[in-house]
């Protein structure tokens, strides 16, 4: 395939509330949207990284410069013979840096299934037309406030609620979610990292409330601690930031360190390795589900398409736009049923609106091929 060109281009949604996560509260979500042309395609996506390395290392200003002078120049190098299947090996000896050859590997890929008419939900593998959607409900400053939001996402057909806890925000909002939401719900926690092995008695006074998952107790890199931690508590540990690659995957689940896998494409370096991740799940018998980092409506489309995979068996922090944005990147993703529909179109299958793109971008720049 041919590239012509790369766009890179900040934008800037603000967030309709503010959501906190251990790590940080975030207002506005602010990403690089990168456009590949082709002689006879545009392909599309969104850099999951944020503007500080609170969630991992990569950050968006870090990205940018990685993309244009460590990955760019090497993909130019295979000319005409580059495919978004030879991305991944053509970018393998810059070390690290997932999110950063994510958005490259992914716009690339929509351009190259807009080429052919196919769209990511079928390249991939999916096999539903439309996916459970579950809400990450960010930590706030009071128990009321936290029921009311809870409430309303639940009002709107949310099937499975994730609380953000952090120590001083665990036992009280899940004791008050079951408390008033009743035991039927699915409800899970996620840390990002915020706990330590020292803190595994007071995480199992979470077991008596049945929840899915507990998502990344611990450091990203203490997968002897999560094993640890399975032995000692009830509820089962899905990581998230822990597992980069399909061999992270294998060696959780080889080790005991999780039971349950958040596939976030990004974070794992694209859509491909993401895949993987899902077949060696499914071939250990681990579910896994769709992880969200605020995507826009670029971002979502491939996501969702993701999530149609038969293994895709919990409902994904794949929420509808209006979770998020008032105005989204394209038209918005609706909640139907407690269902986000899988896009059918070539490529990832949505439309970016220009005029809205124009309005929320900050710099533009352009690299030709
Ligand atoms: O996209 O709905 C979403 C956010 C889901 O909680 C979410 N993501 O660790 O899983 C996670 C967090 C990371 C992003 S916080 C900005
Ligand atoms: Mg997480």
């Amino acid at each position: 395939m041919k590239i012509e060109n790369i766009e890179i281009r900040r934008v800037t949604l603000p967030l309709v509330r503010p959501f906190r996560a251990s790590f940080g509260t975030a207002t506005e979500r602010e990403t690089t949207v990168v456009r590949v042309t082709t002689a006879n395609a545009e392909g599309w996506a969104e850099c999951a990284a944020e503007p500080d390395p609170l969630y991992s290392s990569e950050f968006l200003d870090g990205c940018d410069l990685v993309i244009r002078d460590h990955l760019v120049p090497r993909l130019q190098a295979l000319g005409d013979r580059l495919t978004a299947e030879l991305v991944a090996t053509t970018l393998a000896p810059v070390k690290g840096h997932p999110m950063s050859k994510a958005v490259l590997e992914t716009a690339i890929l929509d351009a190259q299934l807009k080429e052919t008419g196919v769209s990511f939900g079928g390249y991939l593998g999916a096999v539903h037309d439309r996916v459970p959607a579950g809400v990450s409900v960010g930590i706030m400053d009071s128990i009321p406030e936290l029921l009311d939001a809870v409430a309303g996402y639940l009002a709107e057909g949310y099937l499975r609620i994730k609380l953000k806890i952090e120590p001083g925000w665990d036992l009280a909002p899940v004791r008050a979610v079951r408390e008033r939401f009743g035991s039927e719900m699915l409800l899970q926690v996620d840390a990002n990292t915020a706990y330590t092995l020292a803190d595994a008695r007071h995480l199992a006074l979470l077991d008596p409330f049945d929840l899915l998952l507990m998502e990344q107790p611990m450091a990203e890199h203490d997968i002897l601690g999560h094993a640890a931690l399975a032995r000692l508590i009830a509820t089962p540990i899905c990581l998230d930031e822990s597992i980069e690659s399909a061999r992270d995957a294998a060696a959780a689940i080889s080790l005991g360190a999780c039971s349950i896998i958040n596939v976030k494409p990004a974070r794992v370096g694209g859509y491909l390795e993401a895949r993987r991740i899902h077949d060696v799940a499914a071939a250990h018998g681990v579910p896994v589900w769709c992880g969200g980092m605020l995507e826009t409506g670029i971002g979502r489309a491939a996501n969702v398409a993701l999530a149609g995979l038969p293994n895709f068996v919990l409902p994904g922090d794949t929420s509808a736009s209006n979770r998020y944005y008032a105005q989204d990147l394209t038209a918005p993703f609706v909640l139907e049923e407690g269902h986000l529909r899988v896009p059918t179109g070539p490529g990832i299958g949505v439309e970016v609106l220009p005029d809205v793109l124009a309005d929320l971008t900050a710099s533009t720049s352009n690299i030709r091929f």
